[in-house]
């Protein structure tokens, strides 16, 4: 109901979960403990990066440190990998964490549980200091009955997730999520300092007109991508190229990519032949919106979510966006 133009019946994230909770009969709620940490994670991540310039936040983290993908950390790197561990930590549910900033797992043996997280804290940290939008990055396992926790137990394919998420601090601050069977986004209201929702049930298109990749690197590209991307640049009479978008954040162009359609890719190539993106928690949770979304993830050769890491920073090519424009791609292989 909405008198004087003001919703009063508002729908937040959490009371979104509780309703999404009821269609689940043997959800117990530890989630929506996991779901409520993140969300804080991602609130104070919000106010730190609104405020780095002026609590000079910005730039490198000064030590020589560099994390497990030997990049050197931000300060606010370090910050938002500290606010999330504890932040999950906290919820008493999360038995195991795999961090893009920690060199191993952490593994609680306290008997907490039953949630796996794989979490990239501050996703394109590089484009801090330019006022790029950047993100957290998240994906949810559970840990199978009797399992223990280990950091072996977070090495599963992207399909077992049981939530995969993003939150892009941009003009606004954008959570977006899925349990697997729809995408949907919310948007941080500061007054109220709830995530409110505003895009129920995202759908990406079919095929789309933008492709978003890294062209710096087209001498070292392999003939799948290099045929692939000549293709939508001239494609045949009649037909218009599809245009170039590219921010070098992964969160805020798989967002446009959700919203637009299209296709991101970061492919392997002859320098780089696994390509830069780490499978658990850059490709699966990516993939799985994607995928939730009615787009498709591959690394080039099947979905991404099949694939099987090895090991919890292990990098692979990924492809993801509109259904059609993925299959082109595969058919190259
Ligand atoms: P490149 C940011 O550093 C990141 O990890 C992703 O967010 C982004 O998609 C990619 O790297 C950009 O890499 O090599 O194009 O600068």
């Amino acid at each position: 109901m909405s008198q004087f133009n003001v919703d009063t019946n508002l729908i937040t994230l959490t009371r979104h979960m509780i309703h999404e909770q009821k269609q689940h009969p043997n959800a117990k709620g530890d989630f929506t403990l996991v779901l409520a940490s993140i969300q804080l994670g991602c609130k104070f991540v919000t106010s730190l990066v609104r405020r780095a310039g002026i609590a000079k936040l910005n730039g490198t983290a000064g030590t020589a440190d560099t994390n497990a993908s030997g990049e050197t950390q931000k300060k606010l790197d370090v910050l938002a990998d500290e606010i999330f561990i504890n932040a999950l930590a906290s919820s008493g549910k999360v038995a195991v964490m795999v961090s893009e900033e920690q060199e191993k797992a952490i593994v609680y043996e306290d008997g907490r549980g039953p949630y796996i997280v794989v979490f990239d804290p501050l996703d394109g940290s590089s484009n801090i200091d330019a006022g790029v939008s950047i993100g957290t990055i998240f994906g949810v396992y559970q840990l199978h009955d009797g399992e223990k926790p280990s950091e072996e137990a977070a090495l599963r394919p992207g399909r077992e997730l049981v939530c995969g998420g993003y939150c892009m601090y941009g003009s606004s601050t954008n959570l977006v999520l899925s349990f697997g069977n729809g995408v949907h986004g919310y948007t941080l209201d500061p007054t109220l300092g709830e995530f409110v929702l505003t895009h129920e049930n995202i759908r990406i298109p079919s095929r789309g007109k933008i492709y978003s990749i890294n062209e710096g690197n087209s001498i070292y590209w392999e003939k799948q991508t290099s045929q692939w991307v000549n293709g939508v640049k001239n494609p045949e009479k009649g037909k218009s190229p599809y245009s170039l978008r590219y921010i070098g954040s992964m969160v805020a162009d798989i967002h446009r990519t959700l919203l637009y359609g299209g296709v991101f890719l970061y492919p392997g190539d002859s320098k780089s032949p696994k390509g830069k993106l780490r499978v658990l928690y850059e490709v699966f949770p990516m993939s799985f919106l994607i995928e939730a979304a009615g787009g498709r993830a591959s690394n080039g050769k099947h979905s991404a979510l099949d694939i099987v890491p090895k090991s919890i920073h292990e990098r692979s090519p990924v492809f993801l966006g509109s259904k059609e424009d993925i299959e082109d791609i595969e058919k190259l292989a």
